[in-house]
């Protein structure tokens, strides 16, 4: 007798699945799985550089790139090459013992940006999450703060992710309502505002860390003022507070350099990288910083199953080499460039504001001309997909690996359909 699970994987199995049109692909998801995110209404199987294609063999330009993670175009070659070969040779034996890829990619990534460790995890929050962590425990073993009091501070409007810290850090209400209770002693700053961060600094000596993107990205692609990020430096040093800076989004040539800090050359105390840091792949994050910080994490006080198994960490190093090699960061700083011209001429009742630098831009649709969800539905009947942020900014963040024929191609679709052409 065969189990019923058994039974019904023969006989609905392979072939339920190769009659399901995307419609019922649709229903299904939407039956089974949870309600919390809306998927625009396609439904994809393969990708290839800057194109994604639908079940029904349509092919898109991708201008979302998995939320900026797909920064060397999807399935670039190299990375499925190593993929290949690592599978076949050794995934996963978690940090109980060494695997060669662990210290790799440490030694790749700490000598590519200039701290002197790094430390792996898988998703952008635990990257976040681990962040805080060490400037806790940098606050109570090295600025001595006293027990309970460390406070972090965090910028409105930031977003690093879903986890319970994450969300009580959030100022969005659709992030953080029913949630709680939250996380105690983190403090909120407005960002792109150093007279603010200033007073929070001077009026609580338990500050220990303040953390921030340096672009927001969920918040709608806010690019802060020229000498924000120098500031931060100054005000963290001048009261001994560490910057931890979020370059989840922002990181790896996103932004037109390897990293958006570099636009003014400030070094924060920890970096947190994400998403393109696997190209996609496989999730791999993690943090860099120096002995003084990173060692406040001891044997035994972090951890992860997966993290810095050797598949991420051999992925996570072809990643970034790709990146490097293929000169992506001085691309999306070109590909920007034209973007941001070509957008700029859009008359001001349907696009309000361009924001952005590099590849990680946002258009502010105007409401009265049309919702920023139909938009992208429109856009998608033409080819090119991406999402909006906060219902009226539309996201255009392709693949790094853009060429200009494909760029003024995606230019010309969203021209055409903000212009109702
Ligand atoms: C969602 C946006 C992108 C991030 C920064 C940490 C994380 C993220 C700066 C956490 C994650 C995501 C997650 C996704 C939507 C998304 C996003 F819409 F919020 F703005 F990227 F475009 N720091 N960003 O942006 O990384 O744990 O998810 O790996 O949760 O809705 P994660």
């Amino acid at each position: 007798m065969l189990a019923i699970g058994q039974r019904f994987l023969l006989r609905s199995g392979k072939d339920s699945r190769r009659f399901l049109s995307s419609q019922q692909i649709i229903q299904r998801d939407d039956k089974y799985g949870g309600r919390h995110f809306k998927p625009l209404p396609v439904v994809l199987t393969k990708g290839d550089g800057v194109h994604l294609w639908d079940k029904e063999g349509n092919r898109y330009l991708d201008f979302l790139a998995g939320f900026s993670t797909v920064n060397q175009g999807h399935c670039h070659p190299r990375l499925v090459q190593v993929m290949r070969e690592q599978v076949g040779k050794l995934t996963h034996t978690a940090r109980a013992f060494y695997t060669e890829p662990h210290g790799e990619l440490a030694e790749y990534l700490t000598k590519l940006l200039g701290w002197n460790r790094f430390l792996p995890m898988n998703t952008g929050v635990e990257g976040g999450d681990t962040a805080v962590k060490l400037s806790r425990r940098w606050a109570y073993r090295v600025k001595k703060i006293a027990s309970g009091k460390a406070t972090v501070v965090f910028a409105n409007g930031n977003f690093w992710g879903r986890s319970l810290a994450a969300l009580s850090a959030s100022t969005d209400p659709m992030c953080f309502t029913d949630f709680g209770p939250y996380m105690p002693q983190f403090d909120k700053v407005p960002y792109n505002d150093l007279e603010s961060l200033e007073m929070k600094f001077k009026e609580n000596p338990n500050i220990c860390a303040f953390m921030m993107e340096p672009i927001q990205g969920e918040a709608g692609v806010i690019v802060p003022r020229d000498g924000y990020l120098k500031g931060v430096r100054d005000l963290c040093s001048k009261y001994n507070v560490l910057w931890i800076a979020d370059e989840v989004q922002t990181g790896l040539c996103r932004t037109g350099k390897r990293l958006a800090i570099d636009y003014e050359g400030q070094r924060p105390d920890i970096l947190i990288l994400g998403k393109a840091l696997s190209g996609g792949m496989y999730p791999v994050s993690g943090v860099l910083a120096d002995d003084e910080i990173m060692l406040c994490l001891e044997t035994g006080s972090h951890g992860s199953t997966f993290g810095g198994s050797p598949l991420g960490n051999r992925i996570a190093l072809e990643a970034v080499k790709i990146l490097e090699e293929e000169k992506l960061a001085d691309n999306a700083s070109n590909m920007g460039r034209i973007l941001e011209k070509e957008l700029k001429t859009l008359p001001a009742e349907i696009v309000k504001e361009y924001r952005g630098r590099g590849l990680l831009a946002g258009l502010v649709i105007n409401k009265e001309h049309a919702e920023g969800w139909d938009i992208c539905l429109k856009l998608k009947d033409h080819g090119l997909l991406t999402r909006p942020a906060h219902g009226q900014i539309i996201r255009l963040s392709p693949p790094l690996t853009i060429n200009e024929e494909q760029l003024r191609e995606g230019i010309s679709i969203i021209k055409k359909v903000l212009l109702n052409k």
